[in-house]
């Protein structure tokens, strides 16, 4: 059988916001752990269109694509011209998963949620010759899954070839998080056996891997064991977990020590008002500060996520927060325009509310307004989101972070990754049409290894290592 599996692109590439070198970071990994089902007489392929032209003049057996919310348009598009040749189209991933009756339409076979049992079941049956409409995901484990199919990946097109997930989901419950709607009806958070991460880990080349995990340090026992099965490994690494999990544990401290160097932060507003309202109670009475003193202790630089919009916002919020992580020593900073995905509660409140004002899924990539705002107006929230890249971005403002922190190397560290990732489209460009986005990875990974760091401050609560009983951590925080 030959299977064609499809990443659309999640932008246009026409588009002034298709910045070549953020769309070529990460491989197609869901793709490649789908295709591990396959059996070895099977020819597959992945096609990920942001680094590649996609052609649809062939005719597999069976074409699997990728929906995001916003490539959705271009993955219907897709599915159609090839059902219309009379090729099988199976639809998943994320968006499916929220709109499944507006996917079925384009598709012969939905998946809805994560598909690690339930395409190896649409497999057998496809065999049989009798399959369903749709495979909703029921069972959730990682366990005795095949490690992804990494030679389908060409690893020069990737800034950070070495993608891996270790866990599913998150133990939070944001209200404008996309989590609770792939991962309903069932299990929402639950991770991989550790022999078996560390095995994946192992078979990486190079030093540099990137965890995608919604929160790599959500599940205490298994981050502990990850890390200390990680030391001695020679890798360095990032990844993303909550503000709470940075203060609450010595696992930040374990994390550091196996080669973590950068974390993504959801630190999202300054205003307690929106993280109640989000159902973000884990950042409620969350001291940022001493979150980010510890990172910085232990040389991890950080890259703040913040959203733009929610309710409690008036439009002193952009100022407020640039000015705010520019004197925190934040290293890079994502903002977002607040996003009510499809199958959120956010969603459900706003729809409820009738606020909802656009359903272009194109729009809904956390840079345009797509409902009626509260505290400012729509422009001014456009306005002010762009604004605040501008300013967080702005050579003045990447000096005076870089100057926050109080050890030299740190600042150059800083400088090197902020500058390098913000002020040299022209080589990243470069680059990314050579096809030679390997070369890159070793720089990332100097600009990423360890420097000396002093010992780091306890925040207030957390238990000394001494004093606790066994050093595994409870299972989640
Ligand atoms: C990597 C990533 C990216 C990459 C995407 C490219 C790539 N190569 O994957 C980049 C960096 C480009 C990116 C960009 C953006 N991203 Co992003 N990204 C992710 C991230 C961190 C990981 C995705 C991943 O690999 N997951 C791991 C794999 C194993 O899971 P998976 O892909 O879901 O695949 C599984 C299932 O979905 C299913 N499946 C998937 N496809 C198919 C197909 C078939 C046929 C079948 C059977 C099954 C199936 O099977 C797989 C195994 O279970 C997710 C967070 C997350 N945890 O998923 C956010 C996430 C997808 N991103 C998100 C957002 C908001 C964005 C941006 C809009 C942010 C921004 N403002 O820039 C942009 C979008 C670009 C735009 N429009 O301009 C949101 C999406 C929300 C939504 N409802 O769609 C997420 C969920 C983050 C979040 N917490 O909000 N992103
Ligand atoms: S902590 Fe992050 S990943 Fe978890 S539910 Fe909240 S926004 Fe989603």
């Amino acid at each position: 059988m030959h299977v064609k599996f499809i990443l659309p692109s999640l932008v246009e590439a026409k588009s002034p916001m298709f910045r070549p070198i953020k769309y070529s970071l990460f491989p197609p990994l869901g793709l490649a752990t789908l295709a591990a089902f396959l059996d070895d007489s099977d020819e597959v392929e992945i096609v990920d269109q942001h680094v590649e032209t996609l052609r649809t003049d062939d005719e597999p057996d069976l074409v699997g694509i990728e929906v995001y919310i916003t490539n959705a348009k271009r993955a219907y598009a897709i599915a159609d011209a090839y059902r219309a040749k009379g090729v099988m189209v199976i639809l998943g991933g994320l968006h499916v998963t929220s709109l499944p009756e507006e996917a079925a339409a384009h598709a012969d076979v939905i998946f809805l949620g994560p598909a690690e049992a339930s395409f190896p079941v649409f497999l057998q049956d496809l065999k049989k010759g009798r399959w369903q409409q749709r495979y909703v995901s029921a069972e959730r484990t990682l366990h005795h899954v095949p490690p992804p199919r990494r030679e389908l990946i060409q690893r020069n097109r990737y800034l950070v070839p070495n993608s891996i997930v270790v866990s599913r989901g998150c133990p939070h419950h944001c209200d404008f998080c996309y989590k609770d709607a792939f991962y309903q009806g069932g299990k929402s958070f639950y991770v991989q056996a550790v022999d078996d991460a560390l095995a994946e880990i192992d078979r990486l080349p190079g030093r540099h891997l990137y965890f995608l995990d919604d929160h790599l340090l959500g599940h205490k026992r298994f981050a502990h064991e990850l890390f200390t099965g990680m030391r001695g490994m020679n890798r360095v690494f990032q990844g993303a977990a909550t503000v709470q999990s940075i203060l609450s544990s010595h696992l930040i401290e374990e994390a550091a020590e196996a080669g973590l160097r950068s974390l993504f932060v959801g630190f999202e507003t300054l205003n307690p008002e929106n993280l109640s309202s989000s159902n973000k109670q884990h950042n409620l009475g969350q001291d940022y500060e001493a979150a980010i003193r510890r990172l910085h202790d232990l040389g991890i630089m950080i890259n703040g996520s913040f959203v733009f919009g929610l309710d409690s916002d008036t439009s002193d919020v952009f100022k407020r927060t640039v000015d705010w992580a520019v004197g925190m020593g934040i290293t890079t900073s994502t903002f977002h325009i607040a996003t009510p995905y499809p199958g959120t509660g956010y969603f459900q409140r706003m729809e409820r509310e009738g606020r909802i004002l656009s359903k272009d899924w194109d729009l809904y990539d956390t840079r345009h307004v797509v409902f009626e705002t509260r505290g400012m107006s729509a422009q001014e929230l456009e306005a002010g989101y762009h604004r605040a890249y501008r300013d967080f971005y702005r050579g003045s403002n990447i000096w005076k972070s870089a100057m926050a922190h109080d050890h030299a190397k740190h600042r150059l560290k800083h400088l090197a990754y902020t500058v390098g990732w913000k002020k040299m489209e022209p080589l990243w460009n470069l680059v990314v049409q050579l096809k030679q986005l390997n070369v890159m990875t070793p720089v990332l990974e100097a600009v990423l290894s360890r420097i000396d760091r002093r010992a780091p401050a306890r925040p207030e609560g957390a238990a000394p290592l001494a004093e606790s009983s066994s050093n595994v951590p409870p299972l989640l925080d």
